[in-house]
Order: C-alpha cells, then sequence, then structure tokens
C-alpha cells in the first residue's frame, strides 16, 4: 500500500512526511525545497485482536503497543505542484511519476492562507482554490497519460477494437498507475471514453482518491478558513492537521520528555528538564490543536485515507487458526490491509501466487468454521488459509 503526499510548494508535505515517518527531510518555508522524492514507512492503528485471544502478538512489520497495532503503509513525499504544471510550470509534472503506484493521495493545503499558489509568503489566500487547481491537474496528468494509452490501441491496422478487447487493453496500459480493470469498468458506468478528460477525472477519483489534510490547523487564520472548506467541498475528507506539532511532540516523546501516543493528548514526564520556551509551544500544540480536534491528525488522516477513503480492511492471516501462529510458531505475525469486498481466496492469492492456487479454505479463528473461496473477508478477521501440499 502507497499512499502519495501532495500539494503546493510550502503546504507542509514534507512535514507531515517526517511527522508520520520520522524521517528527517528537509523542510523550510522556501518553495521546491523538495526536490527529488523521499519514500518512507508510516503506520495505520488498529485495536490489535491480541487481548481479545488472550495472546501476546509478534508483528513481523510495525509494532503492537498498548494494545495497539501500527501496521505499516509506505509513504512518498513529492515536489510541489503549481497551476500549469501539466504545461511545465514550476517543477513540471515529471515528478507526478513518482506518484504511479500510490492507491491514495493525501492532499496537505496550507489552511492557513499564509502562502500563495506558488507557495511563497502572502495573506489571506484562499485554500479551496489549492483543493481545486490540484484535483484539476492531477486529473490533466491523468488524461495525458489515458490519451496516450488510447493512441497506442487505436492505431496499428486502423482497426479499432471492441470495447470489451478495449478495457482490458486499457487496464494493461494503465497497470504502472495501480488502475485495475475493476477501475476501469466502474469509470465506464457514469462517463464514456469519448471525452477523455471526463473519463480520466471519473477513473482519478476512483483508482487515486484524495483526503485532504488541513494543515497548519495550529495557526489562527487556518482555523477559520477549515470551516470554510470544510462548507465549500462536503463530498470530500477533510482532517485538521498539525504536522509541525506532531513533529514537535514525537521530537519530545524520542527525548523521554512526555507519554504520547499519536491521536492522543499527552502528558509532559518532568517539567524541570523543558525550558519555559518548550513548555510554552507544548501546551500551545495542546490548547490550539487537540483540546480543539482532538489530536494533531496526522495520524487521524492516515487511518482515514486507509479505512474511509480507500474503504480497506484490515486482516490477520495465520498458519495454524488454534495458536494463531505462523510456520514458524509466530503469533500474529501480519495484518494486510485489503480492499472490502477482497475474499479469503483473493487474500491467499496476496499472500503468495502458490497459497492461492493450493487454496483449499479458510478456517475462522474465532468461530472454528471453515470458510468458502468467496467468503467476503471483515475487518479484524483471523484466518487460516488451508492448502494442498
Ligand atoms: N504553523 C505551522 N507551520 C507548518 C506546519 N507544517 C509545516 N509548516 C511549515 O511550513 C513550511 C513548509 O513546510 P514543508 O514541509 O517544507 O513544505 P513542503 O510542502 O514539503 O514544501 P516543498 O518541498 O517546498 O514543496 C515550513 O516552514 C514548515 O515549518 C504546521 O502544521 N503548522
Ligand atoms: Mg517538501
Amino acid at each position: 500500500m502507497i499512499i502519495g503526499v501532495v500539494g503546493k510548494p510550502s503546504s507542509g508535505k514534507s512535514s507531515f512526511f517526517k511527522a508520520a515517518t520520522l524521517i528527517d527531510v528537509k523542510i523550510s518555508p522556501v518553495p521546491f525545497t523538495t526536490i527529488k522524492p523521499n519514500i518512507g514507512i508510516g503506520f495505520v492503528v488498529i485495536d490489535c485482536c491480541e487481548s481479545e485471544f488472550g495472546v501476546k502478538c509478534n508483528p513481523k512489520h510495525g509494532m503492537c503497543k498498548n494494545g495497539k497495532r501500527y501496521v505499516p503503509v509506505k509513504l512518498v513525499d513529492v515536489a510541489g505542484l503549481v497551476p500549469g504544471a501539466h504545461e511545465g510550470r514550476g517543477l513540471g509534472n515529471q515528478f507526478l511519476d513518482d506518484l504511479r503506484q500510490a492507491s491514495a493521495l493525501i492532499h496537505t493545503v496550507d489552511a492557513s492562507g499564509l502562502t500563495d499558489e506558488e507557495g511563497r509568503v502572502t495573506v489571506g489566500h484562499d485554500p479551496a482554490k489549492d483543493i481545486e487547481f490540484l484535483e484539476k491537474e492531477i486529473d490533466l496528468w491523468f488524461a495525458s497519460v489515458i490519451q496516450r494509452a488510447i493512441h497506442k490501441i487505436g492505431k496499428p491496422g486502423g482497426v479499432s477494437p471492441g470495447q470489451s478487447e478495449m478495457i482490458k487493453i486499457l487496464a494493461e496500459q494503465l497497470s504502472g498507475l495501480e488502475v485495475s480493470k475493476k477501475h476501469i469498468d466502474e469509470a465506464l458506468r457514469t462517463s464514456s471514453l469519448v471525452d477523455v478528460e471526463k473519463f480520466a477525472t471519473t477513473l482519478r477519483k476512483i483508482s487515486k482518491p484524495i483526503i485532504i489534510a488541513a494543515n497548519k490547523i495550529d495557526l489562527q487564520e487556518a482555523q477559520q478558513n477549515f470551516e470554510k472548506i470544510k462548507q465549500e467541498f462536503p463530498g470530500m475528507i477533510i482532517v485538521p492537521t498539525s504536522a509541525d506539532g506532531e513533529i514537535a511532540l514525537k521530537k519530545a516523546v524520542e527525548k523521554n520528555l512526555l507519554d504520547y501516543l499519536p491521536g492522543h493528548d499527552f502528558t509532559i514526564i518532568d517539567k524541570t528538564k523543558l525550558s519555559d520556551a518548550q513548555i510554552r509551544i507544548l501546551e500551545k500544540i495542546r490548547q490550539e490543536v487537540i483540546v480543539k480536534y482532538g489530536s494533531t491528525g496526522v495520524q487521524a488522516c492516515l487511518n482515514k485515507a486507509v479505512f474511509e477513503l480507500l474503504n480497506y480492511i484490515a486482516v490477520y492471516p495465520v498458519s495454524d487458526h488454534n495458536k494463531l501462529t505462523d510456520k514458524d510458531g509466530i503469533v500474529l505475525p501480519d495484518v494486510f490491509l485489503v480492499p472490502k469486498g477482497t475474499t479469503v481466496k483473493e487474500l491467499a492469492f496476496k499472500i503468495h501466487t502458490s497459497l492461492g492456487e493450493k487454496f483449499i479454505a479458510g478456517m475462522d479463528a474465532r468461530t472454528k468454521r471453515k470458510l468458502s473461496a468467496e467468503y467476503e473477508l471483515k475487518n479484524g478477521d483471523v484466518v487460516e488459509i488451508m492448502h494442498a501440499k
């Protein structure tokens, strides 16, 4: 699972990335600070099923702390995008290729309006404009890739293929964009290939949906704009975030100054180890962000991207449904994030092609019931995949 972090220069993409991955990337108020993409691992957080089963899990990837399981997702932080990027403005749209593999995009918006559409310092910029232009640029990029694919399909021999052949070839051409045949089928239900731009928009919404991080929410100006953009974009998921605040809290945790779990409030461990200025900064994050919005929003945004925007569920595959272990005896080693509607046989294929091919049935660790190949997995399912030798 890859999630792209996009937005205009200086909106806080790298700050969000650093807050989520703890990788020390370059952050500055100068536009186009990031040129080459930053790639790292962040986490979505779920309630671990270990206590329900009375076991202690041992994650192969990610971790489990206080009953919360941290499931890895790959994040890509790219260069800033400006209006006209599809025509080569700013750094152009070369780096959009860095987003090809992304299943979803987090759009960090500078909700404060204190930077203009190119990331330069200003006052009173309307963040709604950024939401609109960014979506447009991404859609035009999608349209250009689709246009190229259609050209390739149309040409040799001059005979155009029938609709179903067309979809098949188009899916092959677009597979590098994480677009599946299912996505194309769905897009064709509401728009046709005759209008490529409209089709591209529909397909992009299905295959690379966008969630908004209304960033810099620690600033007064952002808090006012947040209410406004929520009303203007009722169909979008908009999460207030303070990437900067989250970095400050996680840094303090590294130095053993705070007790803090992402997504919650914090407590200062020992006030005497902090300067007055440091305490003021932390208390400001508490008052302006956590008290008003519940959290810094970074964790919430990642979770919502995966579980609400993409509508994924988390499942635990095991080799032994009684012991909940893999073949090496490791308890609840893996969590897989899969689209809602995934069947147990499809899960087997996701784990390994050979496991899918040898699939016999699933076994539910809770109910101890056999699951047929077509059983649709539910969030939190713990399943053994029974297979031929
Ligand atoms: N107040 C406040 N400032 C923030 C927040 N997030 C980022 N910033 C500041 O915004 C500026 C730009 O942050 P970056 O993370 O470098 O932005 P970017 O989108 O990666 O910028 P480019 O790489 O140039 O496209 C820096 O000065 C950050 O400290 C936030 O939540 N609150
Ligand atoms: Mg950056």
